[in-house]
């Protein structure tokens, strides 16, 4: 025979109250959630306008909101100069003073606590009294590294850490790389024909169009460093430098047979080289897959059939296809180490 249990009035009204109460803590924490993806956004976007100009440094940028309104914003523009925290300040008019109080300051990387070429930006947010902090994920830099978001918590800021996690670390994957494995980032990058060859009956042949070729302009202009092997280097001469787009030239480099692969790269970590493109040929291309130095592949596509000559190097098979685009009947095909 089942019980049932009486439930007297004040019970049930003690019943509701308690579901009414968890629904809207359960709304409140989901609307706080896609607020702080949509400031973290923002911040990207501003972060990605240092492309170029902030390296070696990375791209940062920073928003401060008050209730649904953004009061200040910034990004790190020039390497030497300010952080993007220092530039959100700096933006807030000073009308808006007053509101920094109740203010949450977001930012696509952990806020710095070390005098490097400027001072802590953690000081200054702890200084200008904000009560929230938003970040998007931890720096790398053994300097900083997780000191920053601890120095906030030690002063009594509210800190949330890893809001859009994967996209602040993809948009500064050459320092995070450069920080975390010591060596640059590597773009193994070829053109092939549809049937796989990098050239004809071995010799040299223009496979890229136009608009690709300026996107691999655009390429070496955001990158640090680009190589080629001896081979290529010898038969083509290539001058490796920025023509088709404006930007600055990368380092360029020939690898040779008396400086092994993991020399090289150590040397370019040292340098400070936080990028690299090899741009082949297969060989070369084949040696770093070997050495599992690389972090992505861009394959441009010709609708070719050469039929005879030099063969790229297969995919490997830890390749995972991140996009595909077609230009002019040329198709840039972009695959990442997984
Ligand atoms: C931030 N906000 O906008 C950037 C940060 O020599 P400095 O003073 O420019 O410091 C460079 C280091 O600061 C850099 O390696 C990285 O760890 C951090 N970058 N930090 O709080 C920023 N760009
Ligand atoms: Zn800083």
């Amino acid at each position: 025979m089942r019980k049932t249990i009486p439930t007297s009035g004040k019970n049930k009204n003690f019943v509701i109250c308690f579901v009414l109460f968890s629904l809207i803590r359960i709304f409140v924490a989901m609307n706080n959630e896609e607020k702080d993806e949509r400031y973290m956004r923002r911040c990207l976007q501003l972060a990605a306008n240092g492309m170029q100009n902030a390296r070696p440094n990375p791209m940062v940028g920073a928003v401060i909101v008050s209730g649904d309104r953004i009061i200040g914003e910034g990004y790190h523009q020039r390497y030497g100069e300010g952080h993007a925290e220092v530039n959100a300040f700096a933006s807030v008019r000073a009308a808006d003073e007053p509101l920094l109080a109740e203010s949450t300051i977001y930012v696509s990387l952990e806020p710095c606590s070390h005098y490097g070429k400027t001072p802590p930006c953690a000081d200054l947010i702890i200084r200008k009294g904000v009560k929230r902090c938003v970040v998007g994920c931890v720096d790398p830099f053994a300097e900083v590294s997780g000191r920053g978001i601890q120095r906030l918590r030690d002063a009594g800021i509210t800190v949330i850490t890893g809001v859009l996690e994967q996209e602040c670390r993809w948009l500064n994957r050459r320092f995070f790389t450069y920080h975390s494995k010591h060596r640059p980032y590597i773009i193994l990058k070829w053109a092939q024909s549809a049937d796989g060859f990098i050239d004809k009956d071995y010799k040299a042949i223009q496979l890229s169009n136009s608009q690709t070729q300026i996107r691999s302009h655009k390429l070496r202009a955001d990158e640090d460093a680009i190589l080629v092997g001896h081979t290529t280097y010898d038969r083509e001469h290539p001058l490796l430098n920025v023509r088709y787009w404006s930007g600055p030239d990368p380092k360029r480099i020939v690898l040779t047979h008396d400086r092994p692969l993991p020399l090289l790269i150590d040397d370019l970590y040292m340098q400070g080289i936080q990028s690299l493109i090899v741009e082949g040929g297969s060989q070369t291309h084949q040696s770093f897959i070997e050495s599992g130095l690389w972090d992505e592949l861009r394959v441009e596509t010709a609708p070719l059939v050469l039929g005879r000559g030099t063969k790229a190097v297969s995919i490997p098979a830890n390749a995972r296809l991140l996009r595909q685009e077609t230009y002019d009947g040329n198709t840039l095909t972009t695959y990442l180490y997984q």
